[in-house]
């Protein structure tokens, strides 16, 4: 068999992103593949679905079959060997069984999930099926989505990434201040995630606090807070990948996460 690439050179380490695809390339995949470029990693696709947006309105999610994602995974895998996968939106509940099989089987690497709930524009990133094309979301939404990440994905992942209000959901408490985002880091933590990472940018205040937790130690990570002057979405997505390049690249953890929270702020002003 021939041997998988797992990078071009040893400084380009290839990773793999499962996500949406946004148009305008302000976050999804188009905006993962950015920074996995940008950091000098060699990165991979793999699309879920197919959104119609932009940075002011959201028209229409066409998330893809089980079996059309699975095919373009195969054909990845078939010639790259990724050390990390990072997931955004997954489009449905079948995508992310999908992804947990592949991780269970040690196909895609170390898996780095960002639990992507809604858009910026408060759009559900997550359909019961494949069939739709408007977004329909709700509260059976929230239950799936819920389901899905707590039970399926969380349990075999390295890292997980919720902001403010996923982690309310995920851990079913209202996070409002450093000690809600500890009391739902822990109670995520039991879902099986090796390390949460709560990012705080929803929280009030002069600084942006995100919390890192491991399962023994609590480490907060703080920077002045993102201006927001423009219409931003994606920061989110440039912050997990940033922290999957920088992972794959070699750092530690706390390098990673801090170097990834630095990096959204050098990233918006590109
Ligand atoms: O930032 C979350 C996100 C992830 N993936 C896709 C998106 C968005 C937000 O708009 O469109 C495809």
């Amino acid at each position: 068999m021939r041997r998988r690439v797992t990078s071009m050179h040893p400084s380009m380490p290839v990773v793999l992103s499962i996500a949406g695809s946004d148009p305008t390339a302000g976050a999804g995949i188009q905006a993962d593949l950015k920074v996995f470029t940008l950091l000098n990693t060699l990165g991979t696709t793999v699309v879920s679905a197919v959104t119609a947006q932009n940075s002011t309105s959201f028209g229409s999610i066409y998330p893809l079959s089980k079996e059309q994602v699975e095919t373009q995974l195969q054909t990845v895998l078939d010639e790259f060997n990724p050390l990390y996968t990072k997931t955004g939106m997954l489009g449905t509940p079948e995508i992310g069984e999908l992804v947990a099989k592949y991780t269970k089987n040690s196909l895609i690497g170390k898996l780095i999930v960002d639990p992507v709930l809604k858009s910026s524009s408060g759009t559900y990133l997550l359909e019961k099926s494949a069939q739709s094309g408007k977004a329909t979301g709700g509260g059976h939404i929230e239950f799936l989505y819920k389901n899905l990440y707590t039970k399926t994905l969380f349990p075999l992942s390295f890292i997980v990434t919720p902001n403010i209000p996923e982690a309310s959901i995920l851990a079913g408490i209202e996070v409002r201040d450093v000690d809600t985002m500890e009391e739902a880091a822990r109670s995520i933590h039991k879902t099986g995630a090796r390390i949460v990472v709560i990012t705080g940018g929803h929280l009030k205040g002069d600084q942006a606090i995100d919390l890192v937790f491991d399962g023994r130690r609590t480490t907060l990570l703080k920077d002045e807070r993102f201006q927001e002057n423009r219409n931003f979405h994606g920061t989110g997505c440039v912050f997990s990948a940033a922290l999957t390049a920088w992972l794959a690249r070699g750092y530690e953890l706390l390098d990673a996460l801090g170097m990834a929270k630095k990096y959204v702020h050098e990233y918006i002003r590109l």
